[in-house]
């Protein structure tokens, strides 16, 4: 048992690190580099760049405690019979899932902006999770990997704040997990949408979980008890 004291809002929070994992959320080029899904939308992607340094310093850090790492990618078989007709059909021909763009097929697993951006690949025996929705506890085999392992805290990094990583807070949260999220380790295409889905979370005494910084996490890492 290694207990560690986070400081975070709206609370500190204590955390078991052997109950704890680390969840990387979609930091696929699709979302981060021009000319997938993220652009398409009409969206910079270059406003989640910043996610990419602190990410890879906490990946070290987590791998280096042996803590349990999840990556996810949300992507689409290349029939698309994993992807719902409201999820297809919501924007302009030409700039759909499955339509091409320079990185590949936009969204369609194997594709090469599908792929995790190289500075936070996974490495070997991290689970990289495959998801067709926004919140990775839906259709994917997450909750049953964490509870076989006993996991009870997640800190959720990734992109994007308001979609992805919103989505999957609130599935955790209601599946009894503790969600910790690291305000410098995620981002959206909308700053005014970051800050409004991390208010949201840490509101009503942590209505969602909490808020900290990867500096926060490193330092309770680095406090703990080296007997514990
Ligand atoms: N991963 C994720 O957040 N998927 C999205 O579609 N995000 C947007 O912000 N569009």
């Amino acid at each position: 048992m290694s207990v560690v004291r986070i400081e975070a809002e709206p609370t500190p929070v204590e955390v078991d690190l052997a109950e704890t994992a680390l969840i990387v959320i979609d930091m696929q080029k699709d979302f981060l580099r021009r000319g997938g899904f993220g652009e398409f939308l009409g969206n910079d992607p270059d406003l989640l760049q910043r996610t990419v340094e602190p990410i890879s310093q906490l990946l070290t850090a987590a791998r280096r405690l042996g803590m349990i790492i999840i990556h996810t990618r949300e992507g689409h078989l290349p029939d698309l019979s994993d992807c719902p007709a409201a999820k297809l059909d919501r924007w302009p021909a030409g700039t759909r899932i499955g339509d091409m763009g320079p990185m590949g097929r936009i969204l369609i697993r194997g594709e090469e902006g599908h792929a995790i951006v190289d500075e936070v690949a996974p490495l070997a025996g991290e689970l990289v999770i495959d998801k067709p929705g926004k919140n990775a506890f839906y259709a994917t085999e997450l909750d049953g990997y964490l509870r076989a392992r006993g996991i009870q805290n997640l800190l959720i990094v990734g992109v994007t704040t308001d979609v992805c990583c919103m989505a999957t807070t609130i599935g955790a949260n209601d599946r009894g997990y503790n969600a910790i999220v690291l305000s410098d380790c995620v981002a959206s295409y909308s700053p005014e949408r970051h800050r409004a889905t991390l208010a949201t979370i840490k509101a009503q005494g942590g209505i969602f979980g909490w808020v900290t910084t990867s500096d926060e996490v490193l330092a309770g890492i680095a406090a703990r008890d080296p007997l514990g």
